[in-house]
């Protein structure tokens, strides 16, 4: 049961919520109200709206409501609609790969380095193949850090290289050999055309062609990356949005321990 005003869980908020066939919430339980955008190649007119009704129909949005048509050109419009979606998902089924680690602080990941590693941590990171995002990578890495946290270069006990973006993979390899690296972080922002995943992917072939993928701990992060596809693709883990230098080194060094990396 809630314990005050503003400590309402939705179970008890609303009796009707079903966990098992959960969909959008608007301002009633179960009302599926959604609001999705797309561009269409048509001129904004009214044929343009009835075709993006009609399309938000077929993508099961019922009584749908194009709220914004906006051309972007002649031939190109964008749409803002909303409707009731129809679809439902049984949440109590559902089960991700998550990094299980209990996030450190920096100084308890600091402490930590020092009574079970014994020496500087060197992690060598990069934004790397075509990729140019680097807001990404120095969130973790940098001094400063990102949203209230400190990034690794402020670690005590971690050697931190930033290389910045369009790394080639040959050239991050080559580096973190020359830095005696204990662990490799890659972001990757752009995922048009898989290509994340033809970067991320050559990455792990290199290092093992090179004998050397076990000597690393491997991470790759981005917007789009989850720990499951990172996991997929041969890598220790993966952090997408929400995630800090805080998660990765708790995860990094923990995962230098378990594998008994000194
Ligand atoms: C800034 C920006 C740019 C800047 C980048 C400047 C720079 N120095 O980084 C510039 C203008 C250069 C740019 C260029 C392009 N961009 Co851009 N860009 C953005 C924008 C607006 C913000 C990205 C950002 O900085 N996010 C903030 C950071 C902090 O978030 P983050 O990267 O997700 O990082 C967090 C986590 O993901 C995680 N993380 C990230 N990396 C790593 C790594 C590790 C190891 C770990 C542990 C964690 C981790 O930690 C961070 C903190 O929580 C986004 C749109 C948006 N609003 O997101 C588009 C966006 C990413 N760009 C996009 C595109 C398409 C491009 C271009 C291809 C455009 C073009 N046609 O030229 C080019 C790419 C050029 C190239 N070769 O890469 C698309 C990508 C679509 C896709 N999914 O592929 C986006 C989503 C815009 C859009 N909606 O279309 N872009």
């Amino acid at each position: 049961m809630s314990s005050g005003l503003y400590d309402m869980s939705a179970k008890d908020f609303d009796k009707t919520l079903d966990l098992t066939k959960i969909k959008p919430y608007g301002d009633t339980m179960n009302d599926g109200k959604t609001q999705v955008s797309f561009t269409l190649p048509i001129p904004n007119n009214e044929k343009g709206l009835e075709a993006a009704r009609q399309l938000a129909r077929r993508m099961g949005l019922n009584d749908p409501n194009v709220a914004y048509a906006g051309s972007l050109d002649k031939e190109f419009t964008f749409f803002v609609v909303y409707g009731s979606c129809t679809h439902t998902v049984d949440y109590t089924k559902i089960q991700v790969q998550t990094v299980q680690d209990e996030t450190m602080s920096m100084e308890e990941v600091d402490q930590y380095i020092r009574e079970n590693i014994g020496r500087k941590i060197v992690v060598v990171g990069a934004s790397t193949g075509t990729d140019a995002h680097t807001v990404g990578i120095d969130a973790i890495m940098n001094r400063k850090g990102f949203a209230g946290h400190y990034g690794l270069e402020r670690y005590e006990m971690i050697e931190g290289y930033n290389l910045g973006s369009q790394v080639p993979n040959e050239d991050f390899l080559e580096k973190a050999k020359e830095l005696n690296a204990d662990v490799l972080l890659v972001s990757q922002t752009v995922t048009q055309k898989d290509i994340h995943i033809q970067n991320l992917t050559e990455l792990i072939e290199l290092a093992e062609a090179e004998g050397v993928r076990g000597k690393y701990v491997m991470c790759c992060g981005g917007a789009r990356i989850t720990h499951e596809l990172a996991k997929e693709l041969g890598y220790d883990a993966g952090f997408g949005a929400g995630k800090f230098a805080d998660d990765v080194a708790t995860f990094c060094v923990k995962e230098m321990v378990r594998r008994g990396m000194k």
